[in-house]
């Protein structure tokens, strides 16, 4: 097939040439329904993130639920097994989402299929951040969300007239969104891998601006969210499907407390589903035992909270402006205090950190009982105004090595050789057997503590070497 690509490196796109109307007639016009291969690339990490269970990504099923609108769409998730043919005949478009950790498998299977003359298409955050290296490995760049470009691009495949990158000027509300269409990943081989836990999606963005976090870069200071009656009826079809009220659902928001007043409306409908959920959270107003308790009846058994550092010099230095040191106590307290278990996630090899950080860690940890902490070594990603500052210093820009599990920079105070030794030792200590105890006496009998077998068990082979 001939593919024809724009000379301009971002689409200026013409409401004329890319108006609905004109889309919906070109699809009529498909002979047969153009073929999608949508991808799901595993990374190289020999760390616990992408083997195992992994989660359903709610990302691609978005994809493939606006791509499936118009087009016939094949779903492969390499991280349950399933392989890419080698040979792509069959396929017309190979679209592939990519993280840093897997832009290197991503480019690679993009090169392949730009070889057998494919229109490729890569998204995800990657590819969005550096948009100009992932060009290199694709036909087009979506960058940001599909649904804010799709009639553009939709348009574009049906013309066989490719833009190098697809931007959206202005992001589509919320309300739009469909429903995410899951048996795309259900329906795939090997869907048991699967977690149990449904994806779900309210809200869209995060305007606190941590400079470490990408969500800032792409969507800016935007916070967008679904009608709450649309979130309501997605959890009441998952309910239906599945044929019982008791569902795990799984928010993948950016910062789904960020609306105080819709998240416990939100809340509170939940409450009368009966249904169960986790999410990210941000910590600033989980001080008030009243937001708790609400989140304890609405069903809430765990919460991701970004404690980050126990060093105040540092959560300034991040611009961590939700975090307040002196609530750090009295957030996990009311949380404990109605049964909502923390996954709390902690960095280390800030230009702060000392040895004394590890040890101030650890006591945080065991006092306030946390059920499932999570460690990770500071990691400037690619496009965050944090990594611009530390390029100079950086150790590597191998992209499989951006799992947050790898050694970047030389912190300030500390050589690299006692970070990565306290980091090791650390999680060894919290995971060992007799302070999982101490940590998990008296909880509920549930997947948390099966986390932390598997965390012990994970952590105790754990090298200085691995990091490197
Ligand atoms: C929820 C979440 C998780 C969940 C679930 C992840 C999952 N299975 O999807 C959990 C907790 C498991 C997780 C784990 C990790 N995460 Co996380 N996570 C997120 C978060 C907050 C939301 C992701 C999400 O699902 N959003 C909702 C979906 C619908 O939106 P979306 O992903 O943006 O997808 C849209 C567009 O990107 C686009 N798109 C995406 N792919 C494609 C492909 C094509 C072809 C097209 C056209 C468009 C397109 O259209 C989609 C639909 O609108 C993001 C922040 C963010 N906003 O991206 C961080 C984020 C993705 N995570 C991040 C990190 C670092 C991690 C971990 C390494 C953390 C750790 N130490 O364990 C692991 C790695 C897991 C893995 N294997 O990838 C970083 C990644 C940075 C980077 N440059 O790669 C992010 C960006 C946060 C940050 N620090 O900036 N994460
Ligand atoms: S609070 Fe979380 S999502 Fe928001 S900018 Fe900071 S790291 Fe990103």
């Amino acid at each position: 097939m001939q593919i024809e690509q724009s000379e301009t490196a971002v689409s200026s796109i013409s409401p004329a040439d890319h108006s609905e109307a004109l889309l919906q007639q070109l699809a009529r016009q498909q002979k047969s329904k153009k073929k999608w291969l949508l991808i799901q690339p595993k990374s190289t990490t020999s760390m616990m993130v992408d083997s195992g269970t992994v989660s359903m990504p709610l990302n691609l099923i978005m994809v493939a639920t606006v791509v499936g609108t118009l087009f016939d769409v094949t779903f492969i998730d390499e991280r349950l097994g399933q392989t890419i043919p080698e040979d792509l005949s069959g396929y017309d478009v190979i679209a592939i989402t990519s993280r840093t950790l897997n832009a290197t498998k991503a480019y690679l299977i993009g090169d392949k299929a730009l070889k057998q003359g494919k229109i490729v298409i890569l998204g995800g955050v990657h590819p969005t951040m550096l948009h100009e290296e992932a060009s290199m490995h694709c036909t087009s760049v979506v960058y940001g969300e599909i649904e804010s470009v799709w009639t553009e691009l939709a348009t574009d495949v049906l013309k066989g007239k490719m833009q190098l990158v697809y931007r959206a000027k202005e992001l589509k509300p919320m309300s739009r969104m469909t429903r995410p269409d899951f048996s795309y990943a259900l329906d795939s081989k090997n869907s048991k891998k699967y977690s149990s836990l449904i994806p779900i999606l309210a809200t869209k963005g995060c305007p606190v601006g941590c400079n470490f976090c990408t969500t800032p870069t792409i969507y800016g200071k935007s916070f967008r969210y679904r009608e709450l009656e649309f979130v309501l009826e997605e959890m009441r079809y998952h309910q239906e499907r599945l044929g019982k009220k008791k569902i795990n659902f799984s928010f993948m928001d950016d910062n789904i407390s960020f609306r105080p007043k819709y998240f416990t409306t939100l809340l509170e409908e939940m409450a009368k589903l009966g249904v169960h959920w986790n999410a990210n959270i941000s910590m600033n107003f989980l001080d008030k035992p009243e937001i708790a308790e609400l989140a304890g009846r609405s069903g809430c058994d765990l919460l991701s909270i970004g404690f980050e550092s126990l060093n105040p010099e540092t959560l300034k230095s991040v611009q961590k402006g939700s975090n307040r040191l002196g609530n750090y106590e009295t957030v996990v307290d009311n949380l404990h205090k109605n049964n909502i278990a923390i996954q709390g996630y902690f960095m280390f090899g800030f230009d702060n950190d000392t040895e004394e950080s590890f040890q101030l860690t650890y006591d945080f940890i065991m006092k306030n009982r946390i059920e499932f902490p999570v460690f990770s070594l500071v990691t400037p990603f690619p496009g965050t105004p944090y990594f611009d500052e530390m390029k100079p210093r950086i150790r590597h820009f191998d992209w499989d090595k951006y799992d947050t599990y790898h050694y970047m920079f030389e912190p300030n105070k500390m050589s690299g050789e006692k970070l990565l030794s306290n980091f090791v030792k650390l999680q060894k200590e919290v995971y060992k057997g007799s302070a999982i105890m101490q940590r998990m006496k008296g909880k509920p009998l549930n997947w948390v503590w099966f986390v932390n077998y598997m965390m012990h068990r994970f952590t105790s082979k754990l090298t200085p070497e691995y990091y490197y």
